[in-house]
């Protein structure tokens, strides 16, 4: 048990969707939160982030802090998405070890895994397969940071751990169709369709299956596991059910209230066929999510609506 109360905690990337949901959670927690402006640091410079985190010294880190992007970005941008990680992740784990921080939450995400793993996907496939090309940049990077935390663990006995989210959405989602994930492009273009007209066009077949989960239900989890978990394993956090794009593309129809036409831009990528991740070790912890998916749904719309989104900005993990 890592108690948070009393402890000074470095929210990294909390303009992103997922830091921002952490800084959230976090205010229920009685504990001090340190956030870092990139106008300040630049988190891929690792002399400014030492020098910024040993002043700082804070007790715990979560580091949401990454390049992301949907399917396209991620197919376009392969040096940056490679890059811009690996340089992020070198630079906050060596400060944090240069700091002392005592622990440390890393965030990757369900691409890691091979294309063709077992579904439901256990922590265990890490490694085994050949990796999804249109992401394998950002999936390299993020198999490097759970590597770095590993081995800060196993040399200089550092509590730094790894956590694996599945498609997330919400709140802070980045709504601009070229770069964006799936969840808030179809939010967008069902919305676009019911006040403008027009057809629906998604990408791909729409058979590909995902599994969603609630921003504030990933930062809850990441919660839970700074206090309850320690160990090298990198952890599963989803939801636990999946569906196809085609089936989500409805329900985001059905909670917006819309009726029309869905049609298929097939020159567009499928990537991976089903990414369904294995939360068995996480329930054993005592988490559970609360949102579901059409909840989220209507939530990330009101978010949408009330402005709280974010257009081209690829800069947190999520
Ligand atoms: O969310 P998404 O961009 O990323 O796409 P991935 C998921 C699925 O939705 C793909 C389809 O099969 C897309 O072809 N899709 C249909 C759309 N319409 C659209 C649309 O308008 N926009 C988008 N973006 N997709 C990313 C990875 O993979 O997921 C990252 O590239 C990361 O590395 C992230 O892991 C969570 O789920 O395919």
């Amino acid at each position: 048990m890592f108690e948070l109360a009393g402890k000074r905690v470095f929210v990294a990337g909390h303009k992103g969707m997922v830091g921002s949901a952490i800084v959230r959670r976090l205010a229920r927690e009685d504990c001090e939160v340190l956030t870092l402006d990139r106008r300040e640091v630049d988190l891929r410079d690792q002399y400014a982030v030492r020098a910024w985190m040993t002043d700082r010294r804070p007790d715990a880190v979560f580091m949401a802090a990454a390049k992301v992007g949907g399917i396209l970005a991620n197919d376009r941008y392969p040096a940056d998405f490679l890059l811009d990680n690996l340089l992020i992740e070198t630079a906050m784990t060596a400060a944090a070890h240069a700091a002392d921080v005592t622990k440390m939450l890393f965030l990757g995400s369900s691409c890691i895994y091979p294309k063709m793993s077992p579904q439901p996907i256990p922590e265990e496939a890490l490694l085994t397969g050949l990796l999804e090309p249109t992401n394998e940049w950002y999936a390299i990077a993020k198999i490097a940071g759970i590597k770095l935390a590993q081995a800060f663990r196993r040399q200089y006995g550092c509590d730094y751990i790894s956590a694996m989210p599945t498609n997330l959405y919400g709140p802070g989602d980045n709504f601009d169709l070229g770069s964006s994930h799936v969840m808030p492009a179809l939010i967008r273009k069902v919305h676009d369709a019911r006040t403008g007209g027009g057809d629906v066009v998604i990408w791909g077949t729409g058979t590909p299956r995902r599994e969603f989960l609630y921003v504030d239900d990933c930062a809850d989890a990441c919660v839970h596991l700074m206090k309850h978990y320690s160990d090298a394993q990198h952890i599963n956090v989803g939801s636990g059910e999946d569906v196809t794009i085609l089936e989500l593309t409805q329900t985001v129809m059905e909670v917006l209230g819309h009726n029309g036409r869905i049609v298929h831009d097939t020159s567009k990528p499928d990537g991976t066929p089903r990414k369904l991740m294995d939360g068995a070790k996480l329930q054993a912890l005592g988490w559970v999510p609360t949102v579901s998916l059409r909840d989220g749904i209507a939530r990330s719309y009101e978010a949408f609506l009330a402005g709280q989104y974010r257009e081209a900005a690829m800069d947190a993990t999520g």
